[in-house]
């Protein structure tokens, strides 16, 4: 890792908002790619204070602290992510969130972000999503691809309803379905019967674009 992306690490392991939001803008100015400054930089040190929380070093106040942070960056370099779809041709609508139950949404607004910047129209329905307001989006929207993040071993049994749900209300373009998320997996995605799953926000977009045109 390079010296910036390390202080950009390191802004966010030591839950500095003000320094992560300047290294984001240093980061614009220098022309760096946004995708690479948030999964080298900024996202390795929310990973550095994930892995303090669980030793004990860190407790959730300083965790949440991280977040932030890390949240402060994404918004200077969401626009910047996002500025490319401008001129593209969309290649179909999007409905993502996070389950229910669960409120881990950065890494699903990477990958909302990923996907707007790579041509889709996105419907991000945050965090703690209850399986109604899926199908309900999936309906209103017309959407053709639904994007489940879990985070939480406890929560992933939520992106299994939130599909039987979906496959029974049987919305306008039925739509397919993706999920994500540290603990889920392919094994995961066949067993709950999701058509895809992606490790992370460039891979969802390939897979995106896959079943869109499948
Ligand atoms: Co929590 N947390 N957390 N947490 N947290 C984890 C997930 C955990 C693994 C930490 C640990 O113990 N090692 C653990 C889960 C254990 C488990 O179930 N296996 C955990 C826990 C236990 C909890 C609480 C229960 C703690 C408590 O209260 N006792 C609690 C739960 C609250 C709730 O949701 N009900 C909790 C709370 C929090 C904070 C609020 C402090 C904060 C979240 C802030 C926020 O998101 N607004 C937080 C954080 C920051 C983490 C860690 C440290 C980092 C998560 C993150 O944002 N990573 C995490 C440990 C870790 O993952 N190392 C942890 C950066 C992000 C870019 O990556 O989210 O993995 P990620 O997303 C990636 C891929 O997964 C993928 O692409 C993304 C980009 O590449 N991806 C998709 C994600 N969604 C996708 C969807 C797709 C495709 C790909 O298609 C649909």
């Amino acid at each position: 890792m390079d010296d910036f992306l390390r202080k950009c690490s390191e802004a966010i392991r030591t839950y500095n908002t003000g320094l992560a939001a300047e290294l984001a803008e240093e980061a614009l100015a220098k022309r760096l790619d946004p995708l690479r400054a948030i999964e080298e930089g900024f996202a390795s040190g929310l990973e550095q204070a994930g892995k303090l929380w669980e030793e004990g070093t860190y407790f959730l106040p300083e965790l949440i602290m991280a977040s932030e942070a890390m949240k402060a960056a994404m918004e200077k370099l969401r626009p910047a992510l996002e500025k490319r779809s401008l001129k593209m041709k969309q290649l179909g609508k999007v409905v993502i969130g996070t389950v229910e139950g669960d409120i881990h949404d950065i890494g699903k607004s990477l990958v909302a972000s990923m996907l707007a910047a790579g041509g889709f129209e996105v419907v991000d329905l945050g965090a703690d999503v209850a399986v109604d307001n899926f199908v309900s989006a999936a309906s209103r929207e017309e959407a053709d691809l639904i994007c489940m993040s879990a985070l939480l071993t406890t929560t992933m049994p939520a992106q299994q309803r939130i599909i039987q749900a979906v496959r029974n209300a049987n919305p306008p373009k039925s739509p397919k379905t993706m999920i994500g998320g540290a603990p889920t997996s392919d094994s995961w995605a066949a067993e709950i019967g999701a058509d895809a799953y992606a490790p992370d926000a460039v891979n969802a977009l390939n897979v995106a674009k896959r079943l869109v045109s499948s």
